[in-house]
């Protein structure tokens, strides 16, 4: 018989951490608003969410990367909003950002999540944070309790 193994939306105990840019805040917010409400009705106490504001997007890995590292956190979300101006300096930032959020997670072992949006324009942002496109906060922390109840099972 095969054996599977699946995470589910329980959270566990433990305390989560947010990491979220304060560049593009108008998004931003809405990106926590959709974090926290998520944690909250998933049973996680506001006691046991620790939300940290860094200037901008840039800033998260750093930040991140300690928070995971603390022993303190089940998970970490990460949440910001780069927007596409007219150079290619959102590019630069994409990358790094990515790339520094997947090493928090890959060397503390707890699940860092990525809830950094990458949109042309503002109106792709706002629909991505709790427009018609749903909430990438929501999804950022479901993603955070599933990957703890999987990375518990294995
Ligand atoms: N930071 C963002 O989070 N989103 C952006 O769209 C953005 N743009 O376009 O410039 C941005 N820049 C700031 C950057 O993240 C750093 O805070 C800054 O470069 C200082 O290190």
């Amino acid at each position: 018989m095969v054996q599977t193994i699946e995470g589910n939306l329980l959270a566990a105990d433990g305390k989560y951490g947010i990491v979220v840019s304060r560049f593009n805040d108008l998004v931003t917010s809405r990106l926590l608003d959709g974090a926290v409400d998520t944690f909250k009705r998933h049973g996680v106490s506001e006691e046991n969410i620790s939300v940290v504001w860094v200037p901008g997007s840039f800033e998260i890995p750093i930040v991140a990367d300690k928070l995971a590292k603390s022993g303190d956190y089940a998970a970490v979300v990460c949440l910001g909003a780069v927007i596409q101006g007219e150079t290619t300096h959102h590019d630069y930032i994409n990358h790094q950002v990515a790339a520094g959020i997947m090493q928090a997670s890959i060397e503390s072992g707890i699940p860092v999540t990525f809830g950094v949006l990458t949109c042309q324009d503002m109106d792709q942002a706002l629909n991505r944070a709790g427009g018609k496109v749903g909430n990438k906060g929501t999804e950022a922390a479901l993603a955070a309790i599933e990957m703890v109840n999987t990375l518990c099972q294995l």
